[in-house]
């Protein structure tokens, strides 16, 4: 594990063609986590992606101000003011067999840290948001890196988080809006990565337990959108240890489900 360095920030970014431009100096670290702030970038999950084919070390975290073309999943956008939300990736190169397990772990200390910081406690709606109510507070977009190895496996992943500090999109919500804390988002990082350290140390059996806990989804009727416009209605019965959701429709059919998004029915 690569040990945080407070004083290298000011040193470029492999892999970043800008990196003077782009980041600045403050830096918080904590735990084995070295931290990297930018005032506007693209996307996070882009320039730590990159950063990490470059060879920069496990852990790097990289936050962003502003994102001119943040990222959804399914190549939808992620929206935020500058300067009002957490716009943060992870860069993880210890993957596990199953690295879906990296996505959840950063959903589960994003939910510790929202309620530590704020007294919000979120719900999981798979695959990874938080949400509080119907409304979404966070999302997560996770990037993997090149497969290697025997059985193959990404030789990293980069997981980006956009949490709601100040500022929620219409129909969304934000902490500033559930919470009467003084808030920033210092303090939300840091609470995260504290999470995260207590989160990545629970044995993985546990981990997905925690998962699963959380996890509204189960047990709700829904309609989960594929990405091909198809649709399924069931029930969500589990979340199993690869991450795939299981529904059981109408007809008694099980799907097991890798990718969509799902609408909480009933
Ligand atoms: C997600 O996608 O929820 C993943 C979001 C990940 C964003 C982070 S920010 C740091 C890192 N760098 C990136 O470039 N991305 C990651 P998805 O489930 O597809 O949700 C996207 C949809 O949420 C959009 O189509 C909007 O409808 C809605 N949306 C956009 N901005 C939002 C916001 N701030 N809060 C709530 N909903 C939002």
């Amino acid at each position: 594990m690569d040990t945080p360095n407070a004083t290298s920030n000011e040193a470029n970014l492999p892999g970043v063609s800008h990196p003077e431009e782009i980041f600045r100096s403050s830096a918080i670290v904590a735990g084995g986590w070295r931290v990297r702030w930018c005032s506007s970038t693209g996307s996070t999950n882009d320039d730590l992606w990159a950063a990490a084919r470059a060879g920069v070390p496990d852990r790097l975290v990289l936050v962003a101000d502003h994102q001119t073309a943040g990222k959804g999943r399914l190549d939808r956008r992620w929206e935020a003011p500058a300067g009002a939300n957490l716009l943060v990736s992870l860069l993880f190169r210890d993957v596990p067999a199953v690295p879906h397990a990296l996505t959840h772990a950063v959903a589960l200390a994003a939910a510790r840290a929202s309620e530590r910081v704020a007294g919000v406690v979120p719900d999981l709606k798979w695959p990874n948001d938080l949400l509080v109510g119907r409304q979404k507070l966070a999302g997560i977009l996770s990037t993997a890196g090149p497969m290697e190895g025997s059985p193959p496996r990404p030789s990293f992943v980069v997981v980006g988080l956009g949490l709601n500090v100040g500022w929620a999109p219409e129909g969304a919500t934000s902490l500033v809006a559930l919470s009467t804390a003084t808030l920033t988002r210092d303090l939300v990082l840091a609470a995260l990565l504290e999470a995260l350290d207590e989160v990545l140390s629970l044995p993985a059996d546990e981990r997905h337990a925690e998962y699963r806990r959380q996890l509204a989804t189960i047990g709700r009727e829904v309609r989960v959108e594929l990405p091909d416009d198809r649709f399924v209605e069931g029930r969500a019965l589990d979340v199993e240890v690869d991450g795939r959701l299981v529904v059981l429709d109408a007809c008694g059919v099980s799907h097991r489900l890798d990718v969509g998004d799902v609408v909480h029915l009933r």
